[in-house]
This record gives C-alpha cells, sequence and structure tokens, in this order.
C-alpha cells in the first residue's frame, strides 16, 4: 500500500528520501500509479476531481494546516490536516511583524518616507496596547503567547472559549466583549460556513475608533468593500493582509495602492517539507495501528 503525492518537485524529492528510509512506499504523482488500488493515503493541496478511481483510500492529508480547498471527502475517507511546528511559528512571525508594523505606524511612515517627510508620531507603548486574536487554536494560542511576551494586554476568542494561559478567553456568545476592548485585531480562523464573512461591516463597528486589523486566515473571511468603508470612515487606522480573495489579488485592486494596507501574497507560512513528510509517516503509522490520526479534522466542523 502506497501514499500518492501530488505536490511540486523540491517537496517530492524530500518526501521521497524520507519515505524511502522509513521503508514506505511513496508514489509522486498521479501519472506514476501503476495500480490505483495501491494508494491507501493521498498527500495534495487539492485531489484531483475523481477520488473513486482508488478504492482502498483510507486517508486524504492537506499538506498545509488550512482544509477548505478539499472537497468533500467520500464515505469512508478521512482527512487530515498538516501538523508542522514550522507553519505555527512562520505564521506566528508573520502576526508579531504585522502587530508591530500597524502599532508603531509603520503604513504611515512608509507612505512620508516616499513623500521624504520627516514628521514623527506619537509613540506607543506596547503595554497599553490591547491586542485581540479570533482563533486561538495552535497558530491563535503561539501567536498569543509570543505578543503577550513583548507586553501586549491578549485577549482570545474561539468556538469554545477553551481557557488559554495568560490569554483573556472569550467564547462564542463573547464577540461583542471582545471586539470592544481589541486595539489590534487578529484574525486566525480557519475557513468554515460559519466564519465566512466575519470580518464585515457589522463587526468593524464594534471596534473602537481607529483600531488595525491583521488577517491570515483566509480571504472570503474578509468583506473587502466593508474593510475599505473602515478605512475610509476611520473606524479601522490601517490593516495588514497576507490572504485575500481572490488570490491572486488582481494588479489593479485598490488595495495594492492604498497607503493604509499593506498586502503580502500569501507568503505567511509555507510547510517545511521535512516536517510535512513525518507527519505523513506519523499519520500512516497511526492508520495502521488503529491510533488517532495526528491532525484528523472534523468534517462537520470543517477545521
Ligand atoms: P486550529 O484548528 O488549530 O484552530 C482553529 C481555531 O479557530 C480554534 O481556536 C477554533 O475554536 C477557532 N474557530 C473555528 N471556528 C470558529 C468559529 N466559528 N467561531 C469562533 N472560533 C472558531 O487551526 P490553526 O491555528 O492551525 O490554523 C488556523 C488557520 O490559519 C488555518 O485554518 C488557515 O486558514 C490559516 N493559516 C494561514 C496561513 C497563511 O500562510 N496565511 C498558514 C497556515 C494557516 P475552538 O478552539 O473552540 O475549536
Ligand atoms: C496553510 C496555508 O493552510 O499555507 O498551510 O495557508
Amino acid at each position: 500500500m502506497a501514499l500518492l503525492l501530488q505536490t511540486f518537485p523540491e517537496r517530492v524529492a524530500v518526501w521521497a528520501r524520507l519515505f524511502a528510509g522509513a521503508g514506505e512506499r511513496l508514489i509522486c504523482g498521479a501519472e506514476q500509479v501503476r495500480d490505483p488500488a495501491e494508494v491507501r493515503y493521498l498527500a495534495c493541496w487539492t485531489p484531483p476531481p475523481d477520488l473513486s478511481v482508488y478504492p482502498n483510500l483510507e486517508v486524504v492529508l492537506s499538506v498545509g494546516a488550512g482544509v477548505d480547498q478539499m472537497p468533500q471527502m467520500p464515505p469512508g475517507v478521512r482527512l487530515c490536516r498538516t501538523l508542522a511546528p514550522g507553519v505555527e511559528e512562520m505564521v506566528r512571525d508573520w502576526v508579531v511583524m504585522a502587530v508591530l508594523m500597524l502599532y508603531r505606524r509603520m503604513p504611515i511612515y512608509l507612505a512620508q518616507a516616499r513623500a521624504g517627510r520627516w514628521q514623527a508620531h506619537e509613540v506607543p507603548l506596547a503595554r497599553k496596547g490591547r491586542v485581540g486574536i479570533m482563533g486561538m487554536g495552535r497558530i491563535g494560542q503561539l501567536a498569543a503567547q509570543t505578543l503577550a511576551g513583548l507586553g501586549f494586554q491578549v485577549a482570545g476568542w474561539s468556538r469554545s472559549g477553551r481557557a488559554v494561559a495568560g490569554v483573556q478567553m472569550f467564547g462564542a456568545a463573547g464577540l461583542g466583549a471582545f471586539l470592544e476592548r481589541c486595539d489590534l485585531l487578529i484574525c486566525l480562523l480557519p475557513l468554515t460556513d460559519e466564519t465566512r464573512g466575519v470580518l464585515n461591516a457589522g463587526l468593524f463597528a464594534r471596534l473602537p475608533q481607529g483600531a488595525h486589523l491583521v488577517h491570515a486566515g483566509r480571504g472570503a473571511q474578509l468583506d473587502m468593500g466593508a474593510l475599505r468603508a473602515a478605512l475610509d470612515s476611520g473606524r479601522l487606522g490601517s490593516a495588514m493582509l497576507d490572504v485575500t480573495d481572490p488570490e491572486p489579488l488582481p494588479a489593479d485592486h485598490w488595495a495594492w495602492a492604498d497607503p493604509r494596507l499593506i498586502v503580502t501574497p500569501h507568503v505567511a507560512a509555507s510547510t517545511d517539507s521535512t516536517e510535512g513528510a513525518e507527519h505523513a509517516l506519523a499519520v500512516i503509522r497511526a492508520a495502521r495501528a488503529g491510533a488517532p490520526l495526528p491532525g484528523l479534522v472534523d468534517t462537520v466542523r470543517g477545521y
């Protein structure tokens, strides 16, 4: 039984070496499949349209943390997201960079620099900054820890509102109270039916005037028209986005040229090939042993 990997050549080379070392069979690309019955595991970003060609398929693995790009799994096929500490650390780093850039007025200073203007603005203290993180999973918790270490007052919002050490937590029903205390709002939610469009005009209206938005979840969570209106009204002071809808963002989109916005092209993280392969091997071993699969997605919840 084999894992079929569909990804770019550099990642294939790393997985091939690690799978050979572990004595596991890896098929690199659908065109290399000689007997479809051999494919028990499939690792990819998006799978081929017809999974029924692999009659013994048991597990599909997303090579990223998100699974919103995946179709509904056929009956009996389980879905896992990658568990790679590097992804969490990379997104944490991007989020901390974005928080510091917005809190320390970099959009303003970058615009001034382009105009050759030397002008100081008030310098805010981190410990006076109230940060709020929507989505307190693996990435949210790591970002919270680091931002708290820098002195920010950190709150978190999640479906369950589960306690997180050092963080003021709010559950689903506490959204209003959470937003009221967010000078900087960070979105690290998975994209699901419930979170699609969550960053909208109604939500922005509940933030303190002049709050800042940091978004590294998924583009479809953000209403870009509402963002523009919130920036125009001063409800939002600035924003930094790593994810947009669509991706790539068209070259003539207003967001590229808006000095209050910084857009990066979905580069907060990229799964390290070694960590991704090690996770896939752990999934195979767990499946074979009948143990819980690491990174198993609850397909009803959607993450
Ligand atoms: P996790 O599954 O570990 O955490 C998800 C968090 O979101 C949980 O705290 C969960 O609540 C919360 N949540 C989910 N749905 C809701 C809801 N409807 N209302 C409130 N809270 C909700 O995910 P990760 O931290 O690993 O990743 C989060 C997302 O980050 C990914 O799905 C992906 O979209 C994005 N990402 C972006 C990257 C980039 O490069 N820009 C890279 C990697 C990930 P609870 O704790 O109660 O379950
Ligand atoms: C991911 C991503 O989900 O890169 O891993 O966005």
